[in-house]
């Protein structure tokens, strides 16, 4: 068999690039190791950038978010007892974020692909890949009749997450790998209970970080620090409202309406990690497969979406006019963004979570740095442009 570009991976990148190369008139073929029903209800991603909902749009895949996402002009940051307003309308000429669950984004994506007779071949287990550094690269794999499959692409994207095969594919020595790992991880639950704002509160709080976003005006998603070995299993719901209204106390202290969890209770792990570059031969990497960040800054799934528009564009311009210089610019301009959404992502993270290890007056600066970041005009508008989202680069 053969195929223009064989993608691992149907998550938010691999599901965009193939349906951004679609519209180009390149063909794709996904292979993904779990099942559909499983790809459209893992509980991830809540917030897309602006840029990210103008391509979601533009190529098409927007209108159940353009119905039922909702837009957000603002963030409060909470500590010290009291919230504090980041008004980004205000502050990025008219710019918002939209909260609409990864998943719902998959869901209209294998839509789409599947409407327009694109290829998605799920639980499929043994994808491995070979010869990415010839002109010839394939993947192997066993399809669902149980018949062993050899598949000869142009190019192959590994967007197959951060254990996924295609970068541990690359021979040794070739990547760099830059990390940092946090002693701490959040809890998460998503409860049928009315959001307690409008907008999304980030809380910084001697107890703990604690986040409040939401689903829908009858869904919250909400986040508590918690150990890294913190069993979710110990978190009744009642016990998971009191040590969030403990986080939220002060003056104005929001009350939130409780609910039950619709779903178990989880802990993410909290990592900076980039690795490079994001190119190897004919495998070109993108998303979790190639960085992750901390939750905080709510930037992965962006940063998924700004790989593949720019690796969409490069494959485009080789089959059109012959060209690699955008492939071979791949890594290069892709990585400028990643590394900008790492520090604001670390940035958030540190500002926002109590660390074991500070010194008291490390925990006064934190305070001095929320203080500056929502009473200076500076301060907010350089929070606000990196939330809604840096401009996506194609050069
Ligand atoms: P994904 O979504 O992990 O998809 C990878 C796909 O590859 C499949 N796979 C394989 N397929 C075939 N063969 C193999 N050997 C394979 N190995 C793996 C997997 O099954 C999967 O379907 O990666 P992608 O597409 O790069 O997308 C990245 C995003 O999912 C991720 O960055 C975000 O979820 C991060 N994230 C957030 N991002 C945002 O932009 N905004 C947010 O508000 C936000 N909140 C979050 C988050 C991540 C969270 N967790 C759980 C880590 C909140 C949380 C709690
Ligand atoms: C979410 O709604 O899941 C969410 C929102 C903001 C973040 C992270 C996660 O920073």
């Amino acid at each position: 068999m053969k195929v223009q570009v064989g993608i691992v991976g149907a998550g938010p990148a691999g599901l965009l690039l193939s349906h951004l190369l679609d519209r180009a008139g390149i063909e794709t073929l996904v292979l993904e190791r779990q099942s559909r029903t499983y790809c459209e209800n893992r509980v991830r991603a809540g917030v897309i950038e602006q840029g990210s909902r103008d391509v979601l749009i533009e190529s098409g895949l927007g209108e159940r978010m353009k119905r039922e996402g909702l837009i957000h002009y603002g963030v409060a940051l909470r500590f010290g007892g009291r919230s504090h307003r980041i008004d980004f309308a205000a502050l990025t000429g008219g710019k918002g974020i939209t909260v609409y669950g990864q998943q719902e984004i998959v869901k209209d994506m294998i839509a789409a692909r599947l409407a327009q007779g694109g290829r998605i071949e799920f639980e499929i287990p043994d994808v491995s890949i070979h010869d990415i550094d010839s002109n010839r690269p394939k993947i192997r794999y066993t399809d669902a009749a149980g018949n062993p499959q050899e598949v000869v692409c142009d190019f192959i994207a590994g967007c197959d997450g951060y254990h996924g095969v295609c970068r541990r594919s690359i021979p040794p020595g070739v990547l760099t790998a830059y990390e940092r790992r946090y002693r701490f991880g959040w809890l998460g639950m998503l409860a049928a209970a009315p959001p307690v704002s409008d907008e999304l509160i980030y809380v910084n709080h001697p107890r703990g970080f604690a986040l409040l976003s939401m689903r829908s005006r009858e869904v919250s998603r909400i986040y508590l620090q918690c150990a890294l070995d913190e069993d979710p299993d110990e978190w009744s719901d009642d016990r998971f409202w009191e040590e969030l209204d403990r986080r939220l106390e002060g003056v104005d202290a929001p009350k939130p309406q409780r609910g039950p969890s619709l779903r178990a209770k989880d802990v993410t792990q909290m990592r900076s990690w980039v690795s490079e570059p994001m190119r190897y031969g004919r495998l070109f990497l993108a998303g979790d497969a190639t960085h992750i960040v901390p939750p905080t800054g709510a930037k992965g799934m962006n940063l998924a979406i700004a790989d593949v528009c720019v690796l969409a564009r490069a494959i485009a311009e080789y089959y059109t006019a012959g060209k690699t210089e955008l492939l071979d610019r791949y890594s290069d301009i892709c990585l400028r963004r990643v590394w900008k959404a790492e520090r604001f992502s670390w940035w958030m993270t540190t500002m926002l979570h109590q660390f074991d290890d500070t010194s008291p007056f490390e925990k006064r600066l934190q305070l001095a740095e929320l203080d500056y970041v929502t009473s200076s005009r500076a301060g907010s508008e350089s929070f606000a442009e990196n939330y809604v989202g840096l401009p996506l680069e194609y050069a």
